[in-house]
């Protein structure tokens, strides 16, 4: 269950958390047109401080353009509103949502003049898939459900209606005894997790799905550069869930899962069944980094 906070931003104003309510002929609540970002804020050595903040601005942006939401405010505004939730709330570490959405007005699919309207919340939000999960890996499953074709769902945009695809995946995983759902693209190659990209080692070298049909993953090209300073060779190319089974590590990333292991697939122990050294040392740079523990990357950090 979800902690309340004290305030939202809604359309350039704080409201209670309570009442950040919207009418219920909302036209995005109706056909799944909205665009929404996930950002999390790190409590570190000098304060806190919101991860690849611009990055995530961006995307939103993107998203927008793509589902054709005109933004009623620019970038900076709406970074310094993503900031000023962090404040308002006295949260040192938290998750940021924003979302963009069509509001009331016209109904039908057709959204007409109806407004473009925006909010940022931001709540706790400890470790995405568990605590054990991120310490010692998950146990995930290949999903009955196929993953966007690019011409039915685009997926450079964080669209809200395409997730729909995941949670049929994930309450499907999670039914059977899963924490998680890999899907496949529909020429049956690997894509992503329902809320997360994925990687695999093998010997010692690491491949992620190419970006056709997956989302962009800002935590994906962190890692990607992570690997690349710690002289690691990084593969941008499809696999097979069977490449999986036979790969020494799995791990998956996302702002909400960080970096987690994978230690079982489809009921097949993944390498030695425990995180292994790549994703370890992965995943202590990460944290390093997010906790302001190492300074190389500050640039990724907008501080609170
Ligand atoms: N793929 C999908 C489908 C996805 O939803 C996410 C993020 C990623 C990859 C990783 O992207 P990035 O966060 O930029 O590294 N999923 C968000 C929503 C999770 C949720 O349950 O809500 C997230 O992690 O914030």
């Amino acid at each position: 269950m979800l902690e309340p906070v004290e305030k939202i931003w809604m359309d350039g104003k704080f409201v209670a958390w309570g009442d950040a309510n919207v009418h219920i002929l909302t036209h995005s609540l109706h056909y799944g047109l909205a665009a929404f970002e996930g950002i999390r804020c790190y409590k570190g050595k000098s304060g806190s401080a919101i991860f690849r903040l611009q990055e995530h601005v961006d995307r939103l942006f993107d998203s927008a353009h793509i589902g054709m939401m005109a933004m009623p405010y620019d970038k900076k505004q709406i970074a310094e509103a993503i900031v000023e939730t962090v404040r308002i709330n006295r949260l040192d570490a938290c998750y940021i949502r924003p979302l963009v959405y069509i509001g009331y007005g016209a109904m039908g699919v057709h959204p007409g003049n109806n407004p473009i309207r925006v909010a940022i919340a931001a709540w706790k939000w400890g470790a995405y898939l568990g605590d054990e999960a991120l310490a010692n890996g998950m146990r995930a499953c290949v999903s009955s459900f196929t993953r966007h074709h690019v011409n039915v769902s685009m997926t450079k945009g964080k669209i809200s209606g395409y997730y729909v695809n995941s949670i049929l995946a994930k309450r499907e995983a999670k039914a059977n005894g899963y924490d998680e759902a890999i899907l496949l693209d529909p020429d049956g190659y690997v894509s992503e997790g329902t809320g997360e990209n994925i990687f695999i080692v093998r010997r010692g070298k690491l491949k992620t799905t190419p970006l056709t049909s997956i989302l962009e993953g800002i935590t994906r090209s962190s890692v990607i550069e992570l690997s690349r300073e710690q002289k690691i060779t990084v593969f941008e190319e499809r696999f097979t869930r069977d490449e999986m089974y036979v790969a020494d590590e799995v791990f998956v990333t996302g702002t909400a899962a960080e970096l987690t292991p994978v230690r079982e697939i489809d009921n097949r122990r993944i390498g030695t069944g425990k995180p292994g050294p790549i994703t370890f040392a992965l995943q202590k740079a990460f944290f390093s980094i997010v906790r302001g523990e190492d300074s190389a990357h500050e640039s990724w950090l907008t501080h609170v």
